[in-house]
């Protein structure tokens, strides 16, 4: 699989030539992880510290697909000024992009569990009518309690709809994700 990465936006997007899949999570759930599975090399940025994704990343897969990382939500040591910011970009993102965004995958880190931030994002994606898809996150580090559990809670969301369990450490639910980027 081939993958370029083409920029980082922070308003002016690159134009629609090709359809896009967008990360979407709390900071530090592992989006940028997932992107660089996926896309089978490490060209996103990883990092320990919350908030290491600042703008919107754009990256071209197999010359077919945008794949998109964007900045994480809830981090709690982010100034006011700075959520004000993430919202006023993320809210231009999803209004300009939404009819070029086939799919968004929100992340939900399968220990942590959903979030009332994450319940707020099912909610603009509704609003702005944008597919979304839930993927569980770092499954190597939760019990199946947890993954139960963060299960359970999703399914009041999304019914009866298919979840990933993903690993990014241990390159699990790779197939899943690409079937549905391909789709
Ligand atoms: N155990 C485990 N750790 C992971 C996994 N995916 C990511 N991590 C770790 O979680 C941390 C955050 O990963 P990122 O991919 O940078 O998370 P992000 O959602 O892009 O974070 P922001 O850009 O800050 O919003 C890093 O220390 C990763 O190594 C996983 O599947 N398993
Ligand atoms: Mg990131």
């Amino acid at each position: 699989m081939k993958v370029k990465f083409l920029g980082s936006f922070f308003g002016e997007f690159p134009p629609p030539d090709y359809p896009e899949v967008v990360f979407v999570g709390r900071s530090n759930v592992g989006k940028s992880s997932l992107l660089n599975m996926v896309a089978g090399s490490k060209v996103a940025r990883v990092s320990k510290d919350p908030g290491r994704t600042r703008a919107v990343n754009y990256f071209l897969l197999d010359n077919k697909v945008y794949l998109v990382d964007v900045p994480g939500y809830g981090y709690a040591k982010v100034k006011k000024e700075e959520v004000k910011g993430w919202k006023d970009m993320m809210e231009k993102y999803f209004m300009e992009r939404k009819d070029n965004i086939k799919m968004a995958f929100l992340l939900v880190d399968s220990v942590v569990g959903m979030q009332p931030l994450d319940e707020q994002m099912i909610e603009w994606f509704e609003y702005y009518g944008i597919p979304y898809t839930l993927v569980l996150t770092k499954i190597d580090k939760a019990t199946q309690r947890d993954i139960a559990k963060t299960l359970n809670q999703a399914k009041r969301f999304v019914g009866d709809s298919a979840v990933i369990l993903s690993s990014a450490k241990e390159n699990r639910g790779k197939k899943e994700l690409l079937s549905r980027i391909f789709d």
